[in-house]
């Protein structure tokens, strides 16, 4: 009725003319680039004045954003933090000031009570769900993984190995054979996933690649590609994130599965920023996003064409 829409727009109103600073961390993914066109998209729906800082994947320069955020003295924070350590005394400095700080797709070892809330998804159950897909793919033949991990020290990079590690241990013919980070970038996949090869005989004894987002398996196609390998078939490709041009390779038949984790964090996190701006109304601590599993029989090419163009 009549008071409800009132409501709504009363609440809606209350965005207008709010700044909010977001200390993001660089645009090292296709999938972080979508996150932050998103975010601006959303920012400028709500009438949310956004200050942007790009990190450079550099922890350094996100506490020198959040400090210079909390100078201006604006009304909230966004903060996707690169890894989870270290944030304790930016993080009070932001409290001190009464300005509310929400994480958007990574987590932080300091306490919950020096943030608002957390945005993001489960991101030990998406390496579960990885591991899961491999496991069936895979049976009861001899299975040596190799795995790209993100960035070291980022929960992401944490969590999707504990997940992954977890399916596969009642596994006895799998095996991780080796594990280094490739930054969540494209370059380092395949950069790293050239030296797995030339250790692994030629990639002749890699049977699966596990990478912990989509633009390193994008990168590590490249390499397996150029070592004479059929990727997608010699060697199994599963990862997370669901960026296009993972679809693209699914539907080359190079690529096999991906874990979707949605770059829309900024939607639940201005929800609950209106909510608390309103009536002080505090969110849960953790406002969980869901992780879908495709793989090449879900229509690869058309879930491409839907998602180019998103920002990524
Ligand atoms: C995960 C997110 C990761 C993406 C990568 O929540 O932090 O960071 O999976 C990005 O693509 O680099």
């Amino acid at each position: 009725g009549t008071t409800a829409a009132l409501m709504i727009s009363t609440t809606a109103a209350m965005a207008e003319g709010e700044t909010v600073g977001f200390a993001q961390i660089g645009s090292e993914s296709g999938w972080r680039a979508a996150e932050t066109a998103l975010t601006k998209q959303q920012a400028e729906e709500r009438g949310i004045d956004l200050r942007f800082s790009d990190a450079q994947q550099k922890q350094e320069n996100q506490i020198a954003a959040i400090r210079s955020f909390i100078a201006q003295g604006i009304d909230a924070i966004l903060l996707a933090p690169v890894v989870a350590t270290g944030w304790d005394s930016v993080l009070e400095e932001a409290q001190e000031a009464e300005i509310p700080v929400v994480l958007l797709d990574r987590q932080v070892d300091s306490s919950d009570e020096l943030y608002l809330t957390a945005v993001g998804s489960n991101l030990v159950h998406e390496g579960e769900v990885a591991g899961e897909w491999l496991v069936n793919a895979v049976g009861d033949q001899e299975c040596r993984i190799v795995e790209l991990q993100g960035t070291t020290g980022s929960t992401p990079a944490i969590d999707r190995k504990t997940g992954f590690e977890n399916v596969i241990a009642g596994h006895d013919n799998m095996e991780i054979v080796r594990s280094q980070t490739g930054d969540f970038t494209r370059a380092q996949g395949k950069e790293v996933m050239e030296s797995f090869l030339q250790a692994e005989n030629g990639g002749k004894d890699i049977c699966a690649l596990y990478a912990h987002n989509d633009d390193m398996a994008v990168g590590a196609i490249q390499a397996i590609r150029e070592a004479g390998l059929a990727p997608g078939k010699d060697i199994l490709i599963v990862s997370i994130d669901g960026v296009p041009d993972i679809f693209k390779a699914m539907a080359d038949g190079e690529a096999n599965a991906t874990v979707e984790l949605t770059p829309n964090m900024a939607g639940p996190a201005f929800d609950a920023l209106e909510a608390y701006w309103a009536d002080g109304t505090a969110p849960e601590k953790f406002i969980q996003t869901e992780s879908r599993l495709f793989t090449q029989d879900d229509d690869p090419m058309g879930e491409y064409e839907t998602r180019k163009g998103l920002g990524y």
